[in-house]
């Protein structure tokens, strides 16, 4: 049980979902990672079971309650105690891949999944749980979110990826989008791969993907140019960009 990752959802039939194949799939059947859920309406304690609420103060849909999720947490905290507890949910703070990186080299994971409206605010006060978001839209629920977490941190663990994870070319390695690719043919509906890729100068490759990585995440992505402080040329040795 190298790097256990623990989830706690309303659905666990949705697990492992689409973790269980392809790369991540071969990670957890070679025991690099392991997958457990946790049923949050096994720590109902009414007779319907129940895991939400109307709104206080009124509005649309429901809320989940902070007792059933408090004990449904401790329950998660006592058996998976060094691992950081996560929250999916629009609210939370921004995945990152540095995020990831550190997640990926801790000693696992325990994610709460968001369900309804939201979450009683009153459990992330009393319980070390640290919200997190996947983007700037609305998901019905906080799992496929995580599943896009751990597909992230899955791929970075020792022995999944081999060079290509730690590459460090990668997007947001340098803090800008990764410059475009190009396979064979060399030509395909009358468009040639560029020149200079097929021209063996291994420094004026290096020099056009730093500059083709730049306009791409200039026109794309000017957030990130904003944050990487315009730097004149990101480094094509991937030093690291530091906040
Ligand atoms: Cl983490 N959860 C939900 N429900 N919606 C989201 C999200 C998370 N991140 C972006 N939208």
């Amino acid at each position: 049980m190298s790097w256990p990752a623990t989830i706690l959802t309303l659905y666990p039939e949705m697990f492992p979902g689409p973790l269980g194949a392809s790369l991540a799939g071969r990670a957890m059947r070679d025991g690099i990672w392991s997958l457990d859920t946790v049923q949050i309406r096994d720590f109902a304690t009414d007779k319907h079971r129940s895991v939400d609420d109307t709104p206080a103060g009124g509005g649309a849909g429901m809320v989940m309650r902070a007792d059933v999720l408090g004990t449904a947490v401790d329950h998660v905290l006592a058996k998976a105690p060094d691992a950081p507890l996560l929250a999916m949910t629009p609210r939370g703070q921004p995945l990152t891949q540095d995020l990831v990186r550190t997640l990926a080299a801790g000693p696992g994971v325990s994610i709460l999944c968001g369900r309804f409206e939201g979450i009683d605010e009153r459990l992330f006060e009393a319980r070390p749980i640290v919200p997190v978001s996947i983007g700037d839209y609305v998901l019905s629920g906080g799992e496929m979110a995580a599943m896009t977490l751990l597909d992230a941190c899955v791929r970075l663990l020792p022995g999944v990826m081999g060079a290509a994870s730690s590459g460090e070319e990668e997007s947001f390695e340098t803090g800008l989008l990764e410059y475009p690719h190009y396979t064979r043919p060399v030509t395909w509906e009358g468009r040639t791969i560029p020149e200079v890729l097929r021209s063996g100068d291994h420094a004026k490759i290096a020099q056009w993907r730093a500059e083709r990585a730049r306009a791409d995440t200039r026109s794309r992505r000017p957030d990130l140019i904003a944050r990487h402080g315009d730097a004149r040329r990101p480094s094509p040795s991937g030093a690291r960009h530091e906040d």
